[in-house]
Formats: C-alpha cells, sequence, structure tokens
C-alpha cells in the first residue's frame, strides 16, 4: 500500500481538528458501537482533549439519513465520524455541505474522495490497504492523532485493541499498518506482542472454560463440554482452576504442544490448528489477570458496552475512567445473570409456545428483556427445544413504549436450506401489522403493536409456508 499517501492523509485531517480547536469549535465526534469504533472514538476524544479542545461525542449503531440530518441541525462547525461514514459519503455531502467534515475510516468507501474541499475522507483503503486486515478504524483514528500530536502515541494500545474487536488478525497474525502501530506501542513500552493462545480469557477464565467456550478454532470433543475439558487438563498435568495468564512460559508450551496434538489427532483443519497460537496483544499498563490488560478481552469488554447501549461509557473507560470500568463490568455481570434468567425461563415455559406448521412463536412478555430475544430464540434452537428445521420467533413487550412489541427470529442452516428467508418473512410481516421488520436470512427482527400478535401468528406461517413452496409472495 501507499503508505506515505496514507499518512499525508491523516496529517491533513489532525490539521483540520487542530484548526477548529484553535477557533474554539467543539468537536463532533461520531463513531461506531463495536469494540473497533468505541476505541476510535475513544482516541480521538483523548487527541482533542489533550490539544484543550472540547468534544461532544456518540456512539451509533449506523449512520441513518434521519441521524445525519439530526447532526446537521446542531450546526456545529465541525464532525468527525470514525469507523463509519465511508458509507454514507453522499448522505454527507448532502446534509453536512455547509460544516466541515472528517471521515475517518477503514471501511470500502463509496467513491474515492468527496466532492467539496470542506469534507475529507482518511481511509487506507484507497492507497490500497484491505479493509479487513491491514488497518482497522481504530488505527485510521491512531493516525490521525498521532499527527496531532507525538505523545498520542501512547494511544498505541487502544488501537491494537480496535484491531483486535475487528478481527484484523483473524489469521493469527497483524498485517499492514496495524505492525506500525505494534512498533510505536513496543518501542513506548507499553505493548507486548506474544505468541501465545489465542482462545478468550487470558486473564478471567479458568483454563477449563478458556478451552471448552473455545470457538475460534473449536477444539474437537472438548468445545462445548467443560467435563471433557477438566479431563483433559488433568490429563496433561493441569490445575484447571489455572488461569492461562499464571502459568509459566514452559507450561504454556506444554498445553500448546498438547492443543496441538489433540487437534491434529481430531483431524482439525490445518488453518485451525494454525490460528491457535498466535499474536496476542498485551498492555504494560493494567494488571495481568484483569481484562484490560489483554486486547481481545479489553475489546469484549467494549463490544458489551456498545450492544447494552452504553458505547460512552465504553469510551469513558478508554479515557483511564475507572469508575465507569467498574460500571461496566457491573453491567457485564447482569447482562450475563439475565441471560442465565431468560434460560430458565424459555426452558420452563417452552410447553405454551405456539407451535405452528412453519415457526414457533413464544410470547414473554415482560419475563424476557426485549434486547434478549434473540438470545432466546437461539437458546430454544442449541438447548433443542425446537426442531432444528423450524424457526423459532421469540415476542418480549417493548421496553420502550406499551402499544408495541419487539420480537426475534432465529433458524438454522438446516431450516435456511428448505427455503426460508427470516428477514424477507418479517419485512412482510411487518409491512402488513404496521411495524418495521427484516434482517438477514437466518436471524431477523421486527417490531409491532401488541394488539395484533394473533395475527402475526397467522401471517408469519403463511409467509414462511410460501417461502418453502417457492412461491414468493
Ligand atoms: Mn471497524
Amino acid at each position: 500500500m501507499d503508505k506515505s499517501g496514507f499518512l499525508e492523509k491523516a496529517r491533513e485531517g489532525a490539521e483540520l481538528i487542530k484548526m477548529h480547536i484553535e477557533l474554539g469549535h467543539t468537536i463532533r465526534l461520531i463513531s461506531h458501537r463495536d469494540a473497533d469504533g468505541i476505541t476510535a472514538g475513544g482516541i480521538l476524544a483523548k487527541a482533542v482533549a489533550r490539544e484543550g479542545g472540547s468534544f461532544q461525542l456518540s456512539i451509533v449503531k449506523q449512520l441513518s439519513e434521519e441521524f445525519i440530518k439530526e447532526l446537521a441541525s446542531e450546526k456545529h462547525r465541525i464532525y468527525v465520524f470514525s469507523d463509519l461514514g465511508s458509507g454514507s459519503m453522499s448522505l454527507i455531502e448532502r446534509y453536512l455541505e455547509d460544516f466541515d467534515v472528517l471521515v475517518a475510516d477503514h471501511h470500502p468507501p463509496e467513491k474515492e474522495s468527496f466532492s467539496g474541499d470542506s469534507h475529507l475522507i482518511v481511509n487506507p483503503t484507497l492507497y490500497g490497504a484491505d479493509s479487513v486486515r491491514d488497518l482497522s478504524g481504530s488505527g485510521v483514528a491512531y493516525f490521525v492523532a498521532r499527527a496531532m500530536r507525538e505523545k498520542n502515541r501512547d494511544l498505541s494500545y487502544l488501537a491494537l485493541v480496535g484491531a483486535v474487536g475487528d478481527m484484523q488478525e483473524v489469521d493469527g497474525t497483524f498485517h499492514g499498518m496495524n505492525l506500525d502501530i505494534i512498533e510505536d506501542g513496543t518501542e513506548l513500552g507499553i505493548i507486548e506482542v506474544r505468541k501465545e493462545l489465542r482462545l478468550f480469557g487470558r486473564e478471567s477464565r479458568k483454563l477449563s472454560q478458556m478451552l471448552a467456550y473455545a470457538t475460534n478454532p473449536e477444539i474437537p470433543e472438548i468445545t462445548g463440554d467443560e467435563r471433557k475439558a477438566i479431563e483433559f487438563l488433568r490429563a496433561k498435568g493441569f490445575d484447571p482452576d489455572m488461569k492461562y495468564w499464571q502459568l509459566r512460559e514452559e507450561e504454556k508450551r506444554k498445553l500448546h504442544d498438547a492443543i496441538v496434538i489433540h487437534m491434529i489427532k481430531h483431524g482439525a483443519p490445518k488453518e485451525a490448528i494454525d490460528r491457535l497460537i498466535g499474536d496476542v496483544v498485551l498492555s504494560r499498563v493494567y494488571p495481568e489477570g484483569e481484562p484490560r490488560h489483554e486486547a481481545r478481552e479489553f475489546a469484549t469488554l467494549l463490544n458489551a458496552t456498545g450492544r447494552l447501549n452504553a458505547g460512552t461509557l465504553g469510551v469513558a473507560i478508554c479515557l483511564g475512567d475507572e469508575e465507569a470500568y467498574r460500571k461496566a463490568r457491573k453491567m457485564l455481570d447482569d447482562y450475563k445473570r439475565e441471560q442465565i434468567e431468560a434460560r430458565r425461563y424459555i426452558i420452563q415455559n417452552w410447553n405454551s409456545a405456539d407451535e405452528g406448521e412453519h415457526a414457533y412463536v413464544l410470547y414473554v412478555g415482560r419475563n424476557i428483556r426485549d434486547t434478549l430475544v434473540g438470545i432466546a430464540a437461539n437458546i430454544a434452537i442449541n438447548s433443542g427445544l425446537a426442531r432444528p428445521e423450524k424457526p423459532v420467533i421469540i415476542i418480549a413487550d417493548s421496553e420502550e413504549d406499551d402499544s408495541l412489541v419487539k420480537a426475534s427470529a432465529r433458524t438454522t442452516e438446516r431450516a435456511l436450506a428448505k427455503g426460508y428467508h427470516l428477514g424477507e418473512a418479517l419485512r412482510k410481516a411487518a409491512e402488513k401489522l404496521g411495524g418495521e421488520g427484516g434482517g438477514h436470512a437466518i436471524a431477523a427482527g421486527i417490531r409491532f403493536p401488541k394488539s395484533r400478535i394473533d395475527e402475526f401468528i397467522r401471517y408469519i406461517n403463511e409467509i414462511l409456508g410460501r417461502q418453502v413452496s417457492g412461491d414468493g409472495n
């Protein structure tokens, strides 16, 4: 890639922000709500604060036309979008034409540049980078921040947390300009990248759980079975209650070897084995054994704040706010407890689900929070309550509006093979019932009036039935 071309653009972006700070303008930051976006927002917020500037920040799921219009009505002099915006260049030009705009993003852009002078895009894909592995949104924000002030090199750990959140090292190693960030952080002595077991839970999970919950890659016969994981660990001479970070270096190597041999024996694909051990990013700022010490655990925490609509709390954590960190940990604990309660409720009440010809529908009222209906539907499928060839829809009362319900539909590849498309089905149901619906073939959501649940059950079975019979309408 043309690195210097990209860095030159990042410098232009940095100059634009600094100019507005000097003029006393509030920097209006808008960032994406996943870990990459939250760290990107945190990096830029910190950089602005260090220049003595003030900022206002929003963390959003996506850039809707509605939201961009709202932003325009705020009449800020400068808007900075991070980890999003590249796909909304025309909307930005339409509604924010009177203001300065900086898009610092890594997603493939709508076009090569903005048409006006007051709008600037800093995006490495325009210089030959691969958006998936060469640089994340937080990385782009980092290079803008670094161009604002040398000291901002200490934000390199946050940039890597975002990169890990976006799974930029999916094959086990970092690539592209992520390597430059690693170099900065290593030189400063604030990070360390080690070749270690890449499974989630280095700091906070017992070894038995680290292995039993392994999903990327899965460990044959151990993933999903904590008893087997305990047996395996004991047989190899490990205490299953220890945590990975507590192991001595030679113990780590011994564990790696044992898992690799196990995977080879069970015919795991080579790519899976290659991904098992690889780059793990550690901070020297946080103590071992706490989630912020390792990039993947830190990213998971931030991601959760985003999903719980508390993305700005995530940004506060990035800014080093200890109180925000404690609050987020508690939120996450509560959230996990609610998931366990949802699971219990689904299992105990599954017999009252309506089993139609093409879908199971269960109305849970307020017993399960409306943000958990998708998880609840998956629980019904994964626990074997629902047969895998029939979609599951869980409906809960809306927390925002008493007159509405919110539902999620989930299904399996096996059901999709029959011809179901849940996103299409819910979109059509919403059209009929006066609501909003849509999504993917395998997972979708809908909101509609509570008074129409019975009609919904009838419609959805009809619509899904037509999909299976090949009569799309
Ligand atoms: Mn991203």
